[in-house]
């Protein structure tokens, strides 16, 4: 039976204007005494989900990180893998990611048909999901490793095109990224202008590095926010941007009922 309960909460997020918070957690810079004191705060602050991965994993750390998590909590993780060596059955779920916004074949499909047999038996539930780069002023990782073109940050047309596109297609969700470390994170024009038009939920991260601006993407329309750098620079933050964050759901869901 094909397991749904993660993609069923994003969807009814994204109908309900409910709001998630993620904290996305690179496996190859996780020590395990950190990791220890961000799974409390995160459990405290009522994180919804964990998103794994990263562009560039270079240690084999992924199964003992996932098995140190899971014995310290119960919120649900999500591969987010950078390439399809970043598989593990330890984790809840994965974001099968096809690089919509880049002309790369191997991303958009290539690399899917070598992971299809794998999954296929895996206790993962597999959500589809569309992936976009847009450009966050800076050369990230992920836009270096896949050898992609971002979407430039004031191209919203272009941004709604691909999205609507990836809906149409099929795929189960969009998440647009500025990568990692971005100097800019994606406008809320942008979110705005893309959120409008999906009846899917969208995911937003990159380079957000403030509550406030955790809070106004949310606002803007996106229904799961990511967040990692800044929290590994400072996990005191976790606390702020997740209640930033779920806010804005009571915020809209308020005003809907009126
Ligand atoms: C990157 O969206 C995530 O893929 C999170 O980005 O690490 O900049 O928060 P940050």
């Amino acid at each position: 039976m094909v397991n749904n309960n993660l993609y069923t909460q994003f969807l009814e997020a994204k109908q309900t204007g409910g709001k998630k918070f993620v904290v996305l957690i690179d496996p190859d810079k996780v020590r395990l005494g950190k990791i220890s004191k961000v799974l409390e705060m995160s459990v405290e602050a009522g994180v919804d989900y964990f998103f794994i991965g990263g562009s560039l994993v270079v240690n084999d750390m992924l199964d003992y990180v996932l098995k140190s998590m899971k014995e310290m909590c119960n919120i649900p993780m999500i591969l987010f893998p950078g390439n399809s060596f970043q598989l593990s059955y330890k984790a809840d779920g994965l974001l099968f990611l096809s690089l919509i916004s880049g002309r790369n074949a191997d991303l958009l499909i290539g690399k899917h048909v070598i992971t299809a047999p794998f999954l296929k038996v895996s206790p993962l539930e597999i959500i589809s999901t569309g992936y976009m780069l847009i450009d966050g002023g800076i050369m990230t990782s992920v836009q270096y490793m896949s050898n992609t073109n971002p979407i430039p940050a004031n191209k919203e047309d272009i941004a709604l095109c691909t999205a609507l596109a990836g809906e149409m297609l099929g795929l189960k969700q969009i998440y647009m990224d500025a990568g990692s470390g971005a100097k800019n994170p994606i406008s809320e024009s942008m979110i705005n202008t893309v959120s409008g038009a999906l009846n899917i939920p969208l995911i937003v991260g990159g380079g957000i590095s403030t509550p406030e601006k955790a809070a106004a993407n949310a606002k803007a329309g996106a229904d799961i926010i990511v967040v990692g750098n800044a929290i590994e620079k400072d996990p005191q933050l976790i606390r702020d941007m997740a209640s930033a964050v779920h806010e804005q759901s009571n915020t809209t869901k308020k005003a809907a009922l009126q």
